[in-house]
């Protein structure tokens, strides 16, 4: 009886240790009350497109191109990371997808590094997050960036 006694005990001391850490990784997790967008990204300036809002930082990312598909190759870089890497965009029938978790709630960023503009200029990258659309539109000089806000912390676009 005893031993069954501490089993249980261990069984909720256990419970709430996974608890706390769930708790902590959480908490540990930076809310960013401000754009984090840099000015320049692979030796180019970041030209800032807008903002738009999600409500969680684990998403599905899908790519295509947003105008005639005319061969434009991108590199989408999120909060400083690589997420695609000189990929030919196809049309929306056929999107990229990546599956990514932000790194902040509130402030994030995605950006259009052209590696290439097509046959016809500019670079034109349609992006949706988890539904959320929006265009990048790049050139060989200028990224294009969006500032992304995970919801939920009292940090908004505006
Ligand atoms: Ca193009």
């Amino acid at each position: 009886m005893k031993n069954l006694y501490n089993l249980k005990y261990l069984a909720l001391l256990f419970s709430f240790l996974v608890f706390v850490s769930c708790e902590e990784e959480e908490d540990s997790v930076t809310v960013e009350q401000f754009s984090i967008i840099p000015s320049t990204l692979n030796g180019r300036p970041n030209e800032v497109l807008g903002c738009v809002e999600i409500d969680q930082r684990t998403v599905s990312i899908e790519v295509w191109d947003h105008g005639i598909i005319d061969g434009d190759i991108v590199t989408i870089v999120a909060n400083g990371t690589e997420i695609i890497s000189t990929l030919e965009l196809d049309g929306p029938d056929n999107p990229t997808t990546v599956n990514y978790t932000f790194t902040n709630n509130g402030f994030n960023y995605v950006a259009l590094v052209a590696q290439n503009e097509g046959d016809i200029p500019p670079n034109t990258c349609a992006v949706s997050i988890d539904g959320t659309q929006f265009v990048l539109g790049a050139n060989l000089e200028t990224n294009g960036a969006m500032n992304i806000v995970v919801t939920g912390y009292d940090v908004y676009c505006n």
